[in-house]
């Protein structure tokens, strides 16, 4: 974007007028912040509506999700003027930093979510015809305290400063009709800016209303009661993101959301496809739809109902449906893929349900196992076989994952269809989380290299001859890092980090397939062995922690509160303060991870192999030449094929060894041959650490009795994991580790989102 100061200046004083009645040197924070934010939306108009106008066929990215973090700063950078407009702020006395007290848009829980957000900003860097449809959601994901060490929730009101970088549009508003109720479907549209392409796609969020303006004279009456509570209900469909991470909560409001976005995003597409007189049978020539997870997956029979109304027959509307829809599947975990109830969802939506019925018989009459390929089954729904029944393709997000798609998960399906099976490795935007967050490293390379790799990563690699050469600046920048990481953390969790410690990170969702409890064990596990004077050489290390546990999710807040009382007795003790610090950050999110992850020396990704789909933190970690000690599970596999397993620290049982172990699996033995580890999880309940909810209690006996006692083998794996984790603590610091680093750095250009959405433009949306 052109950029004249001058101009840009007598915008913001032009819109701090109109909107606030006020002018730049009685602006306050949050007029200042809509005003620079509008003054650049005005700026991009023609390039938005350009795209908006365009014909080209184009991909709808349909997703309950969108982590987009915090608009200014990337939208500044991809639009080429962040440095122009911190000067022109700074001109008149202004810090454009003052900003980073605006909240993130924190309408995603975490990996799915983030995913769909590096896309949209991918796609319109790689002029790729994307545009996100989701739900604007009142309240995103919760905000996170510790009390006396428990997890504490409140509400996101991340619309606090205003929504500058949304515009509404009235005319596209659409009526959305459930059995009970009848709601207006309005939409927020969000330019997503390219990379400095002059390219801008379209998040649509659309907000639910009451049909007509509240009725206070027939409510007064009490006549109209029906009526006045459809209104009431009427916001409450987009009012709160559900806080779940990989488990289904049978809700219908749920149902209610995924059903509203998809039918006003469908509705909305069909009517303009109407309106420039084109068949509908001709949709898949101008249309496909991305489908992020199950979430969205009752589009396929709302298209369905909405084609045959336009006059198509079922199996015209079929036909459509296949070419159009594509699914993307995020995790394998049983209690994570989607069922409904049939009575529940015929109630609500008695003509989807039909449609659904429709699918089924149509499935049936295909000849196959009725015990192997179903849609409803003793009255369930099951969302994920719809969408792999109708879909063109079907997606699993890592190589292993796939995999497992098709070897377990999908088998019948793989069996049945193998052409519709595809791998799309994720990626992450290096916009983000490298221009953006790490500017001094991106300087350095570009110091190197030049700046090409800041749209094909793997022009990344060309570093490789100069690694020697760039140490001493990439450790002095990582120190730098750390430094303010350390300052920031001082004064928002009350620790004091050194940055002359290892910062050993791991963050993420609490969850116990992630582990979190290996990674704690094994603190306590150093702590008791440095007090029994047992390890004499350890390394000084922060042990840094960020995570939200769904707020029903009981372990995942007993793990919290486990790490929180650790942290608790590591810090207050004197003996062990020159080599051990723990912190576990509140409220981690988009922007506490933008300063995190630039400034760790260890990434923690230790899922139970098998069960993390992919990861993304992983490879923003290592396109900030972070080593992972990790699991051979997700992406940290192609991490290695990458980077190499010698410039990594792998451990653990492979996918292949777990079924194996869990046959035999006993945990007591395990503790019996380690008494330090058995002492480490008896703190849960000796009375070392202080809790009277009883929940450490409860958390030790999901380790060590019941069915299936440490289902995810943590302690089966604490030998392997601390032997590495170990080693790699020994290693920091001299050149050879450093180079390790560099590496990463220089292998990271696979997992650029850039080639994520590209592949998906090839592969599957045929753009
Ligand atoms: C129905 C409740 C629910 C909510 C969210 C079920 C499942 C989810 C998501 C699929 C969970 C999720 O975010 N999965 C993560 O997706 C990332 C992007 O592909 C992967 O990198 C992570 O490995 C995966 O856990």
């Amino acid at each position: 974007m052109k950029f004249d100061r001058a101009t840009f200046l007598a915008d913001v004083e032009r819109v701090l007028h109109a909107d606030y009645a006020c002018e730049l040197k009685s602006a306050g924070r949050r007029e200042l912040y809509n005003a620079v934010s509008k003054a650049v939306m005005e700026e991009a108009y023609d390039d938005w509506s350009k795209e908006k106008k365009s014909r080209r066929r184009r991909c709808g990215y349909f997703s309950a999700e969108f982590l987009m973090g915090r608009a200014i700063y990337s939208n500044l950078l991809n639009l080429g003027i962040l440095e122009e407009v911190g000067d022109a702020l700074a001109s008149v006395g202004e810090d454009l930093n003052q900003f980073e007290e605006v909240e993130d848009a924190a309408l995603g829980n975490g990996g799915l979510g983030r995913l769909a957000a590096c896309y949209l900003e991918s796609a319109a860097s790689k002029d790729i015809a994307l545009d996100g449809y989701g739900i604007r959601y009142r309240y995103g994901l919760f905000r996170q305290t510790f009390e006396n060490g428990f997890q504490h929730e409140e509400g996101d009101d991340w619309l606090k400063w205003g929504d500058p970088w949304s515009v509404r549009v009235e005319r596209d508003a659409v009526l959305v009709r459930f059995a009970d109720q009848t709601v207006r479907a309005v939409p927020y549209d969000m330019p997503i800016f390219g990379y400095k392409n002059g390219v801008v796609n379209t998040l649509r969020l659309w907000q639910s209303e009451p049909v007509q303006a509240f009725d206070f004279a027939s409510f007064n009456e009490m006549r109209g009661e029906v009526k006045a509570n459809e209104n009431f209900n009427a916001t409450k469909i987009t009012d709160v993101l559900y806080p779940n991470d990989n488990t289904m909560v049978g809700k219908i409001l749920r149902l209610r959301q995924q059903y509203f976005m998809v039918s006003a995003s469908l509705q909305d597409i069909v009517k303009k496809y109407k309106a420039a007189g084109r068949d509908l049978r001709t949709l898949p020539e101008k249309w496909c739809f991305q489908l992020n997870d199950t979430h969205p997956v009752i589009a396929i029979p709302e298209l369905m109902r909405l084609l045959q109304g336009e006059g198509l027959t079922f199996e015209e509307a079929f036909d459509v449906c296949h070419r159009c829809f594509n699914f993307t599947n995020h995790t394998i975990m049983a209690e994570a893929l989607e069922k409904w109830d049939a009575l529940a969802l015929s109630d609500l939506l008695p003509d989807v349900y039909e449609q659904i019925v429709a699918c089924q018989q149509r499935l049936q009459g295909e000849g196959l196992d009725p015990n192997a390929f179903y849609i409803i089954r003793d009255n369930v729904v099951h969302m994920a076989n719809l969408a792999i029944y109708v879909s063109s393709h079907v997606n699993g997000v890592a190589e292993i994952h796939t995999n497992i798609l098709k070897t377990q998960t999908f088998k019948n399906w793989y069996e049945r269809y193998p052409e519709k099976f595809v791998n799309i490795t994720n990626g992450i935007t290096p916009r983000r989380w490298m221009l953006l967050n790490n500017p001094q490293m991106a300087r350095l390379i570009d110091s190197k290299i030049g700046t090409l790799w800041h749209t094909r990563l793997p022009e990344l690699k060309k570093i490789r001859p100069f690694i020697d050469e760039m140490l001493p600046e990439f450790v002095r920048i990582k120190q730098e890092n750390k430094k303010k990481l350390a300052a920031y953390i001082a004064e928002h969790e009350g620790v004091q980090l050194s940055p002359d410690f290892i910062f050993d990170v791991q963050v993420k969702r609490l969850h116990e397939y992630k582990r979190q409890m290996l990674n704690a064990l094994s603190v306590l596990w150093y702590y008791f062995g440095i007090k029994d004077g047992e390890i004499t050489d350890f390394p000084p290390t922060a042990f840094i922690f960020g995570a939200k546990a769904a707020p029903g999710y009981y372990m995942a807040k007993a793990i919290i509160k486990f790490i929180n009382e650790i942290a608790r007795l590591v810090n207050s003790d004197p003996a062990v303060s020159d080599r051990m610090k723990v912190v576990f950050v509140q409220n981690y999110n988009v922007s506490y991870a933008e300063k995190i992850v630039c400034a760790a020396d260890i990434s923690e990704q230790i899922s139970l192999a098998g069960m993390e789909a992919s990861g993304t933190s992983n490879m923003k970690f290592m396109l900030c030449g972070t080593v992972t000690l990790g699991t051979l599970d997700g992406a940290n596999v192609e991490i290695c094929e990458e980077a190499g397993r010698e410039n990594n620290y792998i451990f653990g049982a492979t996918v292949e060894e777990v079924a194996a172990i869990k046959q035999y699996y006993c945990p007591r033995e395990i503790l019996e041959q380690n008494p330090r580890l058995k002492r480490a999880l008896e703190t849960l309940v000796d009375g070392t650490l202080s809790d009277d909810s009883g929940m450490l209690r409860k958390l030790y006996e999901s380790m060590t009795t019941g069915y299936e006692p440490d289902r995810y083998l943590v302690l089966y794996d604490f030998a392997d994991y601390v032997r590495v984790k170990t080693q790699l603590l020994h290693d920091f610091g001299s050149d050879e580790f450093n180079k390790k680093c560099l590496v990463n750095m220089a292998s990271v250009g696979k997992f650029s989102a850039d080639r994520s959405v590209t592949d998906y433009a090839k592969l599957i949306w045929k753009l």
